[in-house]
């Protein structure tokens, strides 16, 4: 994790969720984007929730990437108590495999909106991604370091498929 102040606000339900919500950390680090990592349960800490939200953007934070699994009501209420644009993550849960947690996140009522991505790795990975892209639209070097990640992914890609190794 980067030492310069943060810009994206990366929080989650749960302990449980870091093995998920470490992808939008981890492709943040590769584009030099600053944030920092917090567990707050809608919950379990209600007024860790209120507290991280009410202060967001007054300690500089741009973007709030929100994680959470079953009844996940964390990017919601954080979207309710923040400005600050809210990217929701859909952890996969053990019993409804996030189908739960993606519904609980995306159908929020008109007025209050929270960007969902797909859920479990994937999305957290695109949340990553998609906080990035909204700060490069201030940010021309991290722009440009968008630019070559993409290219990179690009050129990864193989033209045939192989057999995997047996
Ligand atoms: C949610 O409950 C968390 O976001 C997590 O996905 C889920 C399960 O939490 P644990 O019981 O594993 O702590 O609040």
């Amino acid at each position: 994790m980067s030492d310069q102040t943060p810009v994206i606000g990366i929080i989650m339900g749960s302990q449980s969720d870091w093995e998920t919500m470490k992808n939008a950390a981890d492709v943040l680090d590769a584009l030099n984007v600053p944030y920092e990592t917090k567990i707050v349960s809608a919950h379990r800490t209600p007024d860790r929730l209120y507290d991280y939200a009410k202060t967001a953007k007054s300690r500089g934070l741009k973007v709030i990437i929100a994680g959470a699994g079953g009844a996940a009501h964390l990017p919601g209420m954080a979207a309710a108590m923040t400005p600050l644009p809210v990217l929701g993550v859909p952890v996969q849960s053990r019993t409804l495999k996030g189908l739960d947690s993606l519904l609980s996140i995306v159908q929020m009522p008109g007025g209050v909106p929270v960007g969902t991505l797909a859920i479990g790795s994937a999305g957290a990975k695109n949340a990553g991604l998609m906080a990035a892209e909204i700060m490069a639209l201030m940010d021309d070097g991290l722009a440009t370091r968008l630019d070559d990640w993409r290219a990179a992914q690009t050129a990864s890609v193989a033209d045939e498929p192989v057999d995997p190794a047996l």
